[in-house]
């Protein structure tokens, strides 16, 4: 009888662990950031938001081209706010007060320049 009592003991504390998952592991902490970018096009969107995937801390991105403000999900243990605007800058963007790098700015495609007159509307 003590034997069942303390395989049950056992049982009841793994089910428990597996309901927390990792006990000692904190929960991941993450914010969330508007930026205001100089995207002009769906071709901006994709490489904004794909730079932005691959760099330190950032969890997830999404460009609004009605605003070109791209919504970004961060770790706030990996990265910053002004970490993620020089990241954005070097894409060749401008990021909120942050100017664009000029030279990646002006190794983007024509159409997506901040001089370009295509895409006035
Ligand atoms: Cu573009």
């Amino acid at each position: 009888m003590k034997k069942i009592a303390s395989i049950l003991v056992i049982l009841l504390t793994i089910s428990n662990l597996a309901i927390v998952g990792q006990p000692f592991a904190e929960p991941p902490k993450t914010a969330e950031i508007k930026i205001k970018t100089s995207a002009i096009c769906g071709m901006c969107k994709k490489r904004i938001e794909r730079d932005l995937g691959v760099s330190k801390g950032i969890v997830n991105s999404n460009l609004d081209l009605k605003d070109k403000v791209v919504t970004i999900t961060y770790n706030t243990k990996k990265t910053s706010p002004e970490k993620i605007k020089q990241v954005i800058s070097k894409i060749g963007y401008d990021a909120d007060e942050i100017i664009a790098d000029q030279k990646s700015h002006d190794a983007l495609p024509d159409c997506c320049q901040k001089t370009s007159t295509m895409h006035v509307d």
